[in-house]
C-alpha cells in the first residue's frame, strides 16, 4: 500500500528544522522530511512516531519531490547563503512549473530578489519567510514575515497561519500555553503577506536589527543598576520582573528577569557572573547596519548595538585598558528607587527610537525596491513569536493604523506624549552615566538622535560650509529654495572676509 502524499516537505533538520516541522505535523498536515546527512533524518522521524499529520522521513531528494502533493511545497531551513542555494540547485531538475520552494533561513534579502528572479525564469514559485522566535517559536508558533510570489503565498496561507504564533488582537497578547500535540486554536496568527520577492527576508533582517538595539538596551539597564547603584543580579532580577508588569512587558524582559534570578549550578553564584562578558553575533544586525549607510537612512541606535558587541568581543585588551585608562569614581548619593524609574524611562525611550530607526528603514527601503509594505500588519505580526515581541507593540500598529504614512514613529501622538513624559528621567540617566564613566551607548545614541531629529537648524550648517571651503562642494542658503545650489569665492586660509 503506497503512503499518502504529503502537504509540505522541508529540508534542513537542524534545531529550526525539526522544530518547525513538528508545529506543522501538529496543526494536523502531513509533512516529509529531508536532510543531507540522512541520519539526522532517521534519528528524528523515528523520535516521532506518532504526531497529528504525520512524519515522512524521505532520503534521498528524489524520493521526497515524489512523496509531494502538487504542487509541491518545500521549506528549506539549512544554514543561509551556500548552503540554501546548495539544496535550491539539488531540488531544481526534480520540480515542474508551479512548484514553490520557500526558503525560511536568514537570508540575505538581495540573495532573495536573486533567488526569485532564477527560479521565475525556470517557471518555479519562490518565497522568502523570515521565520522569527528560535526554537521555541518554530516549535509552537513563530513570527512569519513571508515575502514573494502573492499568489503562491495564497497557496501556502492556510500552513502558515495555522502553525504561526497567535495573539489576542485585543490586548495584542500572545496567547501561550500550547503543548506538544495540542497546538493555540484561536487568536490572530503572527504571519501577513509582506511583499514581492526580498520583502519578507528585508521586514525580518530589520526585526533582527531592531532585537540587537533591544538587547543592547537592557543590558544597559542592567549595568547602570550593578555599577552606578551597586545592586546585586538578584535585585535587579526582582526590578525587571516589575518592568514586565508596565509598558516594558516583553519577552526580552521576561527573560532577563529570568537570567538575573538564575544562579549557576557549579558555584551557586549568580549565573550571570559567570559567564564571560563578549557577545556573539550572526550577521543580521551588521546587514542592519550596513544597509542604513547604503541607503543614508539614520539608524545609529540599532548600529551602536553591533558596535557594543564588537567592543565586547576585544575582552584582552579591555582588560589592559582598564588598568591604564583611568575614569570618575563611581559615586551615587541620590535617591534609589527615583534612578531605577529614571533608568525604566531611559530603556523605554531609548526602545522607541530604535523602532523609529527600524521602521525608517522599511520606509525608505520599500521606495527604493518598490515595496508597499503594510507597516501597521508588521507591527501586529511582531506581537507574538518572535524575540521582540512586547505590549508597546500594540501601540505601533495603532499608530500606523491612524495614519499609514506616518513619516517617523516619534510623531505619532502617542510616542510623542510618551517621550515628552519620559524624557527628563532619560537625560537625568544619560548624564549620571555620563558623570560615572558607564558605559550606555545605545542610551547615548539615543538620545542624541531624538535631539537631532527635533532640531530645526543643526550645525551641519557649518559642516557643509567646510566642505564648501575646501572641496568648493556648494551650499544651499537658507533664504533661496531648496535645490539650488552655490559655492562661496572662499579668501585665503586664515583670512576671513570680515566685511563685504
Ligand atoms: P543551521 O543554520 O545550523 O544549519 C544546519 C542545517 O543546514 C543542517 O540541516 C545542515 O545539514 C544543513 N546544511 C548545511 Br550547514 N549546509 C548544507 C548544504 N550545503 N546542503 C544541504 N544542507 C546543508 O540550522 P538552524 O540553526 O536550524 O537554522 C536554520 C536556518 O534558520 C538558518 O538560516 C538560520 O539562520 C535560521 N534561523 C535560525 C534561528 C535559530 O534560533 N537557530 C532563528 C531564526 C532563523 P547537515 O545536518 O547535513 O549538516
Amino acid at each position: 500500500m503506497s503512503l499518502p502524499q504529503s502537504d509540505i516537505g522541508l529540508v534542513g533538520l537542524a534545531v529550526m528544522g525539526q522544530n518547525l516541522a513538528l508545529n506543522i505535523a501538529d496543526h494536523g498536515f502531513r509533512i516529509s522530511v529531508y536532510n543531507r546527512t540522512t541520519v539526522t533524518m532517521e534519528k528524528f522521524v523515528a523520535a516521532h512516531p506518532s504526531t497529528p499529520g504525520g512524519l515522512d522521513g524521505q532520503a534521498t531528494i528524489e524520493g521526497f519531490v515524489a512523496s509531494l502533493k502538487r504542487p509541491r511545497k518545500i521549506i528549506i531551513l539549512v544554514k543561509a547563503g551556500a548552503g540554501t542555494d546548495a539544496v535550491i540547485d539539488s531540488l531544481v531538475p526534480h520540480l515542474e512549473e508551479g512548484d514553490i520552494i520557500i526558503d525560511g533561513g536568514n537570508a540575505l534579502w538581495t540573495d532573495t530578489i536573486r533567488r526569485e528572479k532564477d527560479l521565475k525564469a525556470k517557471g518555479l514559485r519562490f518565497i522568502g519567510s523570515g521565520v522569527s522566535g528560535g526554537e521555541e517559536g518554530a516549535r509552537f508558533g513563530p513570527s512569519l514575515m513571508p515575502g514573494g510570489d502573492k499568489a503562491a503565498f495564497e497557496e501556502i496561507r492556510p500552513i502558515w497561519e495555522a502553525i504561526a504564533a497567535k495573539v489576542d488582537d485585543k490586548t495584542g497578547k500572545p496567547l501561550e500555553g500550547a503543548t506538544p500535540g495540542h497546538p493555540i486554536v484561536g487568536g490572530v496568527p503572527c504571519t501577513t503577506y509582506i511583499g514581492p520577492n526580498g520583502a519578507g527576508h528585508y521586514v525580518k533582517m530589520v526585526h533582527n536589527g531592531i532585537e540587537y538595539g533591544d538587547m543592547q538596551m537592557i543590558c544597559e539597564a542592567f549595568a547602570l543598576m550593578k555599577n552606578l547603584l551597586g545592586m546585586s543580579a538578584e535585585e535587579c532580577a526582582a526590578v525587571f520582573k516589575t518592568w514586565n508588569t508596565g509598558v516594558l512587558d516583553s519577552f526580552l524582559i521576561e527573560i532577563t528577569a529570568d537570567i538575573l534570578a538564575q544562579k549557576d549550578p557549579v558555584t551557586g553564584k549568580a549565573f550571570v557572573d559567570i559567564v564571560l562578558d563578549t557577545a556573539g553575533q550572526k550577521g543580521t544586525g551588521k546587514w542592519t547596519s550596513t544597509n542604513a549607510l547604503d541607503m543614508g537612512v539614520p539608524a545609529p541606535t540599532v548600529a551602536e548595538a553591533v558596535f557594543a558587541r564588537y567592543l565586547s568581543a576585544v575582552k584582552e585588551e579591555r582588560v589592559n585598558a582598564s588598568k591604564l585608562l583611568k575614569g570618575p569614581a563611581v559615586s551615587f548619593t541620590g535617591d534609589k528607587q527615583a534612578m531605577i524609574d529614571a533608568i525604566h524611562d531611559a530603556l523605554y525611550c531609548s526602545k522607541i527610537c530604535a523602532y523609529a530607526q527600524g521602521f525608517q528603514l522599511m520606509r525608505t527601503a520599500q521606495v527604493d525596491y518598490k515595496w508597499d509594505l503594510p507597516f501597521g500588519e508588521i507591527a501586529k505580526i511582531f506581537r507574538g513569536g518572535c524575540i521582540i515581541r512586547a505590549r508597546f507593540l500594540q501601540k505601533i500598529t495603532e499608530a500606523y493604523q491612524h495614519n499609514h504614512d506616518l513619516v517617523n514613529l516619534l510623531l505619532d501622538p502617542f510616542f510623542t506624549s510618551e517621550l515628552d513624559r519620559c524624557q527628563t528621567n532619560w537625560r537625568k540617566v544619560v548624564a549620571a552615566a555620563a558623570t560615572n564613566g558607564v558605559a550606555t551607548p545605545t542610551f547615548f545614541s539615543a538620545l542624541s538622535y531624538f535631539d537631532a531629529y527635533r532640531t530645526e537648524t543643526l550645525p551641519a550648517n557649518l559642516l557643509q560650509a567646510q566642505r564648501d571651503f575646501f572641496g568648493a562642494h556648494t551650499y544651499e542658503r537658507t533664504d533661496s529654495p531648496r535645490g539650488k545650489f552655490f559655492h562661496l569665492d572662499w579668501p585665503e586660509p586664515g583670512r576671513p572676509q570680515l566685511e563685504v
